[in-house]
């Protein structure tokens, strides 16, 4: 009987962690749960040779827009090129989007440039994804997403038109940091 005693407090111990992912932790931030926020992943470039400029050189970039009524607060999301590794670059603190409007986070591996610069690149031969996902205490939630994209020309960016929605359009030059019009 005495080798049933360390099972059974195995089992209890693991049943004491597995109750703490259930979805229903606490969010204690005081605003609302990062999987409500209604940010896009509104337009992205993966072979920037003019269209924006940044620090001398022409890095991948990707807008976020923000399609709801009040500032959200990006500290503490995730950002990432492959859906099956989210926690590739979490956004820093301080980074905030207000309503109806964009930011862009350039995609080129020079997080020492600032807050604004993921720790990742876009592959301009495709096969890659974006997503941008939510906050640990929400058990990183999914908030949206671009799946194995295609080839895109050089300065061509690939945009949601009109923005956030599900039409995407490739546009010469882009309009990064701007609406995409439609
Ligand atoms: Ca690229
Ligand atoms: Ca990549
Ligand atoms: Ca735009």
């Amino acid at each position: 009987m005495y080798v049933r005693l360390p099972t059974a407090t195995f089992l209890l111990g693991v049943m004491a962690f597995a109750g703490c992912g259930d979805g229903k932790k606490k969010d204690d931030t005081g605003g609302p749960d990062s999987a409500n926020v209604e940010v896009f992943i509104n337009e992205f470039m993966t072979d920037n040779g003019a269209a924006l400029l940044d620090n001398g050189t022409y890095p991948d970039w990707i807008e976020l827009y923000n399609a709801g009524s009040s500032t959200v607060d990006l500290s503490g999301f995730w950002m990432s090129d492959s859906l099956d590794d989210p926690f590739n670059w979490q956004i820093p603190n301080g980074v905030t989007i207000e309503a109806g409007q964009f930011i862009i986070i350039f995609a080129d591996a020079d997080t020492d440039q600032g807050e604004y610069h993921a720790s990742f690149q876009l592959d301009q031969s495709g096969g890659e994804d974006i997503g941008l996902f939510g906050l640990n205490t929400d058990d990183n939630p999914l908030i949206d997403s671009v799946s194995d994209f295609g080839v895109l020309a050089e300065d061509e960016s690939l945009a949601r038109q009109p923005d956030g929605s599900g039409n995407w359009q490739p546009v010469v030059m882009g309009t990064p940091g701007a609406s995409n019009g439609g």
